[in-house]
């Protein structure tokens, strides 16, 4: 994944035509895309193939079961050709570790979830959120997703993690600022809705992308 702009397009969309046309218009401005259930569900697994053809596809399944069962879905989100997986670290090092098996066979990343940025996120991760990135760096993800909505959280998180690859959302509509984000230690922004749901998308991710050019 090049690391340009250090945006991660959230393509929650429910509509194989905007999804489409989103990513057609804004291609030059992300480095990868992610999507989720709002547009699979929508569109059907094939739009990571259609995507992809643009960008990286990050498949954010939120993965959380048994390892078998992780594995599965692992195998048929990987073989629609997302070179990323989003999958909950809470189900225990063997669960995500059959994820990062499966991604390895695929030469994909797998990022485990630590500390979610919504507020109810609060009442039962935040408390465990050091475990989990403990436990995603001994199962050997690629990286994590932290809060941008509470940078102070990132900044934790990196003293765990390392090297690791850090994804932040929560920029924008949920309240989060791409600089200290960034300054926290994050090494992606996750923008969803302040550019999806904007009536001039690409001004909108473009002025995100300035906040990023003017942080380095
Ligand atoms: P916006 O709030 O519209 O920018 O979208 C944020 C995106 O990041 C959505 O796709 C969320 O599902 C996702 N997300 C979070 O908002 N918070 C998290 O803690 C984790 C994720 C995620 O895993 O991507």
């Amino acid at each position: 994944m090049k690391k340009d702009t250090r945006l991660i397009l959230a393509l929650d969309v429910t509509s194989r035509e905007r999804a489409l046309s989103l990513v057609k218009l804004l291609e030059n401005y992300f480095d990868a895309i992610k999507v989720g259930y709002p547009l699979i569900l929508a569109a059907g697994l094939e739009i990571v193939r259609e995507t992809s053809t643009y960008a990286p596809v990050i498949a954010d399944l939120k993965i959380a079961d048994i390892p078998n069962t992780n594995r599965l879905i692992c195998e048929a989100a990987l073989r629609a050709g997302a070179e990323g997986i989003i999958a909950h670290a809470f189900p225990g090092s063997d669960s995500l570790r059959a994820c990062v098996d499966s991604a390895a066979c695929y030469g994909a990343k797998v990022f485990a979830v630590t500390e979610m940025s919504h507020p109810g996120a609060e009442e039962f991760m935040a408390p465990l959120a050091e475990k989990l990135a403990s436990l995603a760096v001994d199962a050997r993800a690629d990286g994590v997703v932290a809060p941008a909505t509470r940078p102070e959280r990132i900044k934790l998180i990196r003293s765990i993690v390392g090297d690791k690859i850090i994804i932040s959302p929560g920029v924008g509509v949920q309240g989060g600022s791409a600089r200290a984000a960034l300054e926290a230690g994050a090494d992606y922004l996750i923008v969803g809705r302040s550019v999806t749901s904007s009536e001039d998308p690409i001004a909108s991710l473009k002025r995100i992308a300035s906040d990023v050019r003017n942080y380095r």
